[in-house]
């Protein structure tokens, strides 16, 4: 009885052992575990503090970009504005090139319009000296002669002032003799001057010389003429002494003839 109650006791005490054992072992094995556990733990909280840190870097360097962006933003509008402004300015400028270009080529029209006037007035003022000049040449020339005429016959031959129409001879030696020919034609002596010089002497000599006015186109010239007793009337360039021939519609120096008279 004793014997088997040992047994039992003993086969008790294996059962327990072996349930101690199994529970340390299991209990081991629970530590192992946690242990683990607790190292996947530290682990992951040493991942999650990397992932932090890095989170933290990220939306530093965002707010960063976001700073950059937000700057080249308005540098971009600014840039913009200028662009804006310039082309308002070059418009501007288009706009008051045209307006100038229109001004220089209305400027240019007027110049061309007064050049065209002054050319006009230019030829308007040389025909009028020339005929002017004619005209007052030989109203002076008439007046002068009228009042030596006038003398002349008051006074008779005797005095000198006596005057006949020379022979065609007596012209030509009149003519040779006469010194006017050698005058220099001048600004101010001119072919009146040549004329009145001419005629002046032939009175001095006694013959009836005649002044004789003559109108080209545009400009108008003077020489003298005798009425010879024996082959009529001659015209003589006081100039040149030459004997010419003339008429209304004739060329004389390269001028064609569109009036002419005689003041004697
Ligand atoms: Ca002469």
């Amino acid at each position: 009885m004793v014997e088997k109650k040992l047994i039992a006791l003993s086969l008790i005490c294996v059962v327990l052992s072996i349930g101690v054992i199994e529970a340390v072992m299991m209990l081991n094995q629970k530590e192992t575990e946690m242990q683990m556990k607790t190292n996947q733990i530290s682990g992951l909280e040493n991942e999650n503090l990397t992932l932090e840190t890095q989170v933290s870097t990220l939306q530093a360097n965002i707010s960063s970009l976001q700073s950059e962006t937000t700057s080249l933003s308005n540098e971009k509008t600014a840039l913009e504005n200028q662009v804006s402004s310039l082309q308002t300015e070059a418009t501007t400028l288009e706009n008051e090139k045209n307006t100038l270009e229109t001004q220089v080529s209305t400027l240019q029209a007027n110049i061309s319009s007064l050049q065209t006037e002054v050319t006009s007035l230019e030829n308007e003022v040389i025909e009028s000296f020339n005929l002017g000049y004619s005209e007052g040449e030989s109203e002076g020339y008439q007046v002068g002669y009228d009042e030596g005429y006038d003398q002349g016959v008051e006074e008779g031959p005797e005095s000198g002032w006596y005057l006949r129409d020379p022979t065609y001879d007596e012209a030509i030696a009149f003519i040779n003799s006469d010194k006017t020919n050698e005058n220099e034609h001048t600004q101010d002596y001119v072919c009146y001057d040549f004329t009145a010089d001419f005629d002046s002497n032939a009175f001095q000599v006694g013959y009836r010389c005649g002044f004789v006015y003559i109108e080209f186109t545009d400009s108008a010239h003077s020489i003298a003429c005798f009425n010879t007793t024996d082959r009529g009337l001659i015209y003589i360039e006081p100039q040149n002494d030459e004997i010419v021939d003339i008429a209304v519609g004739q060329i004389y120096l390269d001028e064609i003839i569109v009036k002419m008279g005689i003041i004697w």
